[in-house]
């Protein structure tokens, strides 16, 4: 159930400076209609339903009851009339605003001002729409109004091509949605005069880059790529031969057909998509960068160089205000004595190299899931439409990757707690083993994402039923690895054996690698630590493909299994552990042939 809109809350939200008069209705018929016959600058009206909502062009705008927000303002207009045409595409630059700070939700901008949301399938929906015009008589005003639909549910919605703004996982409060939205619309008008926020009206805005069909009138469309939006807030669209401005008309997004795209084309594309990553585009030289950040002059450059980026001259204009934010963090890390130069400068390698990896493989996830995996290679039509996707989903992730970057730290702080103590007064006693899957990472790169998702389950299934019949526990999978432990070593030993034919059994699965440790480990929520769980995982990357290699105590005691067979390996060398003695063991074959009989 939607909750009622509470006319007092909302009232107590709205400034009385500059908004003059509040008017809050249950029913009208068009919030705009009502503000045009009376349009006093600094008036909001919000209605709870609309009866006659009306879009641009004669169309309409539905909403039932209580579901949405209708809502219209009047605003005193740019003084050069050569800015109004930015007025109704700053409105929209406004509400996509006040929408991202409620509700997290990043909504784009069709050309004039559309909002759409991206849905679960990678396809745009509507999700509000912006009717301005302009009053009649008296100083030049605008009536805007803003309709967003916020609580219905795909039956409450009027088209197939609509959304709302809790189908897409917000549970913000109308109240709060429009408060924002008017001060973000106080914001705007501020400086809509100028052009200050219309790079980033078209760094969110969905139609640039696209191929676009416009519809003139309504026997005359004309077709072409979207390319920029001009100083007067017209759709600047390149049908091959010239660039034509329109100012109105219907724009239709097609899909590109990739013959027709031009190198040029391509590299306006890639500009474009960078300055919606990056919020702005480039104004900035490298010099520039270290003076806005205070920082030493050189460090931008070595920041730069260690994420792994090429290397900029200093004359190339390739930053913005991000590159200057990230280099102001950095320096304040330096300043604040928490690390050295040099210690910085490899902490931003370390995070430049795991990313770039962390991005290949979203890319490469994102594009087989598009292209249903026929495709190794994509045409550029394909390309653009990945590339779209993966910035509509940017957003979201980044707050997931900031989230798992923190639960990484927490659990890197506490193996290295564990670490620290001396294995004799760690926790408990237990067998751990770890099994690798053998040359995971190349199977990765030449398994189909659906095939590979198919080998992680059958592999997670395997594992799951061998350890708990052997009375066993998983401590986690991570893809092509499991750890697990077990109280007794022999009941370790047997979970070794029986993975590694289990494995071999499952059709498709790449062989094993195991390693067994006993000894002391510290349990942490679900997860265990310490220098047992470090020698089993280091014996596993040592052993070969279907080996099992394990401690000196696990060896000891594998003596005493009667169907396991131990070859003494000698001192190895494990990186971070030390010397140890180990073994491989396996089970005998007499004693397979003994259980199939
Ligand atoms: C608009 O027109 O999108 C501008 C809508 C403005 C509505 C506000 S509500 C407060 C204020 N008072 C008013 O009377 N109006 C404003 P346009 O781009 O022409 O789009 C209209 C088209 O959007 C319709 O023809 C439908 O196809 C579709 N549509 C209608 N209602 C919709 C809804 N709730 N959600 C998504 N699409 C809708």
């Amino acid at each position: 159930m939607a909750p009622v809109l509470e006319a007092d809350r909302l009232r107590a939200l709205i400034p009385s400076e500059p908004w003059n008069r509040v008017d809050i209705v249950d029913e009208v018929g068009s919030t705009n209609a009502v503000l045009m016959a009376d349009p006093q600058p600094w008036r909001v009206l919000v209605a709870d339903h609309q009866t006659s909502g009306r879009g641009r062009l004669e169309r309409s705008w539905q909403a039932p009851a209580g579901l949405g927000i209708s809502m219209s303002v009047t605003l005193p207009l740019p003084q050069e009339p050569v800015r109004w045409g930015w007025v109704p595409l700053l409105v929209g630059l406004a509400t996509r605003r006040a929408i991202a700070r409620i509700t997290g939700l990043s909504a784009g901008l069709k050309w004039p001002n559309d909002l759409l949301l991206t849905i679960g399938d990678g396809q745009q929906r509507k999700v509000g729409g912006i009717l301005c015009e302009v009053a009649p008589g008296g100083d030049p005003t605008v009536v805007a109004g803003i309709g967003l639909n916020v609580w219905q549910t795909n039956d409450q919605l009027p088209t197939e091509a609509a959304t709302s703004l809790s189908l897409n996982g917000s549970t913000a409060d109308r109240e709060d949605i429009v408060a924002a939205v008017l001060e973000e619309l106080v914001a705007i008008e501020g400086v809509w005069g100028d052009p200050v926020r219309d790079d980033d009206y078209r760094a969110a805005c969905v139609t640039l880059g696209q191929r676009v069909k416009v519809q003139v009138s309504h026997d005359r469309s004309s077709g072409g790529r979207a390319v920029d939006i001009d100083e007067h807030g017209r759709l600047v669209v390149d049908d091959g031969e010239q660039r034509v401005p329109h100012s109105v008309g219907d724009i239709i997004h097609v899909r590109p057909d990739a013959a027709s795209i031009r190198p040029q084309d391509r590299s306006a594309f890639v500009d474009r998509m960078e300055q919606r990553l990056m919020g702005s585009p480039r104004t900035l030289r490298r010099a520039d960068v270290a003076e806005l950040a205070g920082s030493r002059p050189g460090l931008p450059q070595e920041l730069w160089r260690a994420m792994g980026f090429a290397n900029a001259r200093d004359e190339d204009i390739v930053f913005n205000r991000r590159d200057v934010e990230a280099v102001r963090g950095i320096e304040r890390i330096i300043d604040r004595g928490l690390v050295d130069a040099e210690t910085a400068v490899r902490l931003a390698r370390a995070v430049g190299r795991s990313t770039d990896r962390m991005e290949m493989w979203m890319l490469q996830l994102v594009s087989d899931m598009m292209t249903a995996e026929q495709d190794l290679e994509v045409d550029t039509t394909t390309a653009f439409d990945v590339a779209e996707r993966l910035i509509a989903i940017a957003d979201e992730m980044t707050p997931l990757i900031d989230y798992v970057s923190r639960r990484n730290l927490a659990n890197a702080i506490s193996r290295m707690v564990a670490d620290a103590e001396p294995e004799s007064h760690v926790g408990v006693v237990r067998t751990v083993g770890f099994a690798d899957l053998v040359s995971f990472t190349s199977l990765v790169r030449t398994t189909s994402e659906r095939d590979l998702a198919e080998l992680v389950t059958s592999f997670e299934t395997t594992v799951s039923d061998v350890v708990a019949q052997a009375g066993g526990a998983v401590v986690k999978t991570v893809g092509d690895e499991v750890l697990f432990t077990h109280r007794s070593i022999a009941g370790g030993i047997r979970i070794a054996f029986d993975l590694l034919e289990a494995v071999a059994r499952t059709p498709k699965l790449p062989r094993l690698r195991i390693g067994v440790a006993t000894g002391r480990v510290l349990a942490r929520q679900g997860d265990v630590y310490g220098h047992t769980v470090n020698r089993a995982s280091r014996l596993t990357s040592t052993a070969a493909p279907g080996e099992i290699l394990v401690d000196g105590d696990v060896a000891r005691e594998a003596l005493t299994v009667p169907d396991a067979d131990v070859f003494d390996v000698g001192l190895v060398h494990l990186p971070g552990v030390g010397d140890v003695q180990a073994s491989a063991i396996s089970r005998s074959p007499r004693s397979d042939s003994q259980e199939d009989a």
